[in-house]
């Protein structure tokens, strides 16, 4: 397959995920494929995986002279625009734009983007959920794993659910979604963005190319949220878990009541198998589409209900001795964080930090004083986060998760819980949120039981 693409110099930045389909969709469009990563080739996971492909590499550092000389670049989401080879090539006149803004010119199907600072994963799976339970085919990806260059060349999707991080909307220049949702906006990524302002400014591109044959599923509880979107074109559609709307969705005691042109639907709350007041938000949102798209509201609810959750969002590991041990991982903003400790009743043991994002710690002081009894931090981000949350509880550090889970095991008394919830991102010592998840579940799987530690010698001291 050839067109628009063919005999071009095309050069892809970043040999992840993203980079690796973008080389793959380059080379099936007969364009010249230049893959630039600044690590070394023996840093690179996965390369072999490309190795039949006719690309050439430019690794180790971006060699400004070929970013220059491109017809096109594509920037994977982890690569800011702002980089000196990046703006070089900028002041040349070559056209840049992010992996997502290549898939979508392609893809017919109607599509889905969703974006939020928390709950985007969540939202998207159930999203993809609710119109493959009406039987309709539907892909999701994006920033939850699957690049969405990799839904370009099955041209059969009924429907695309793309979820869309805040760096791959900075890139995006023609991207029309039928359906955009805004989820919540808390302070996230200021180690990219100078400011929130900034951070909220990519967020908004998603209603950038909406008109108003299209909608924007709003979350009508955050200040932040309706006000990023006054002023955009689209049609608004509202869901609230604060105060019942006339029309969209929103809670009234234990039922989530969904008004629509004249009709209203009902659906029973208690029945969500996901915990907490945000997963109702989730849920409510993740149904709009298809309850707006005409789907029967039985099979989506039921699709919606029976979701027991992702792996490392607050999945509980095991419990031990009368102590629950969850799984949060993807509790990576300090936003999550808050909201995972609202669903405990005191006393936890927090395990955070990570990789410092540059948000406020000081958030974090009232939870925790509330329901966290002991804080063992790591990371990069320990010292400012216990300087930030203050002496409002008993701080231990710890040098790795591993001496993490033994501290926690060691202070948290029959009836508690110990959360990994790490407010950071992972990059400082893992490869991803979802490796350390595992590490942490392996570590508390191998705890032992506690007649063995005693007999064993093998009580973990502090
Ligand atoms: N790189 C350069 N030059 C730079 C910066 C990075 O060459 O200046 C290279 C790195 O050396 C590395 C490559 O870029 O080899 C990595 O690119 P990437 O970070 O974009 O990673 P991908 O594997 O392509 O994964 C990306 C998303 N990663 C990020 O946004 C950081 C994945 O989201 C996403 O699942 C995937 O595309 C498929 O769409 C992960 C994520 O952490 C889960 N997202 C952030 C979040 O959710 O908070 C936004
Ligand atoms: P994302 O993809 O945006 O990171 P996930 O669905 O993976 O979101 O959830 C990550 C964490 O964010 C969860 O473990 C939970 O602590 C928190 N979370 C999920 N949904 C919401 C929400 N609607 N509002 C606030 N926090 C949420």
């Amino acid at each position: 397959m050839a067109g628009r693409y063919e005999n071009k110099n095309v050069v892809v930045v970043g040999a992840g995920k993203s980079g690796r389909a973008l080389c793959r969709f380059f080379s099936s469009r007969a364009a010249h494929v230049t893959l630039s990563d600044r690590r070394a080739r023996e840093e690179i996971e996965d390369l072999e995986t490309l190795s039949h492909l006719p690309i050439r590499y430019d690794l180790g550092a971006h060699d400004i002279a070929l970013f220059r000389s491109a017809d096109l670049i594509v920037l994977s989401p982890g690569v800011p625009e702002t980089i000196a080879p990046v703006q070089a090539a900028r002041e040349q006149g070559v056209e840049i734009v992010g992996e997502i803004e290549i898939a979508v010119r392609e893809i017919t199907a109607p599509m889905i983007g969703i974006t939020g600072t928390n709950g985007k994963s969540t939202v998207t799976t159930l999203t993809g959920e609710t119109f493959r339970a009406a039987g309709r085919r539907t892909f999701t990806g994006g920033n939850i794993g699957a690049p969405l260059t990799d839904a370009v060349d099955d041209g059969s999707w009924d429907w695309v659910v793309i979820e869309l991080s805040s760096f791959q909307l900075e890139t995006m220049r023609s991207f029309r979604p039928r359906y955009s949702m805004l989820l919540n906006i808390s302070a996230d990524h200021l180690d990219r963005y100078p400011d929130m302002d900034a951070y909220i400014a990519a967020k908004k591109n998603i209603f950038t190319h909406q008109t108003e044959a299209d909608y924007m599923i709003l979350n009508a509880d955050d200040r932040r949220v309706v006000e990023t979107a006054a002023g955009c074109p689209a049609r608004a559609i509202l869901f609230s878990c604060q105060r019942e709307l006339d029309e969209g969705m929103s809670l009234r005691g234990d039922e989530i009541v969904w008004r629509w042109q004249g009709r209203e639907e009902n659906f029973p709350a208690s029945e969500l198998k996901l915990k907490g007041l945000h997963n109702v938000a989730n849920a409510m949102a993740a149904m709009i589409p298809a309850l707006v798209e005409g789907c029967a509201g039985g099979p989506v609810w039921r699709a919606v209900s029976s979701f027991t959750g992702l792996p490392h969002r607050m999945s509980l590991v095991r419990t031990l001795d009368g102590v629950s041990w969850y799984d949060d991982s993807k509790g990576t903003n300090i936003g999550s964080v808050v909201m995972s400790l609202a669903g405990f009743e005191a006393p936890v043991t927090l395990i955070a930090g990570g990789k410092d994002k540059g948000g406020d710690f000081g958030e974090l002081t009232a939870p925790v004083r509330d329901k966290v009894k002991n804080l063992i931090l790591i990371g990069e981000a320990a010292a400012r986060m216990e300087r930030e949350i203050g002496d409002v509880t008993h701080i231990v550090r710890a040098a790795s998760l591993e001496e993490a889970v033994a501290a926690a095991r060691a202070l948290t008394p029959a009836g508690g819980a110990v959360l990994l919830s790490p407010g950071c991102s992972s990059f400082d010592m893992f490869k991803n949120f979802a490796e350390r998840g595992e590490q942490f579940c392996r570590l508390v799987r191998q705890l032992e039981e506690p007649e063995k530690a005693v007999s064993n010698g093998n009580t973990p001291g502090l």
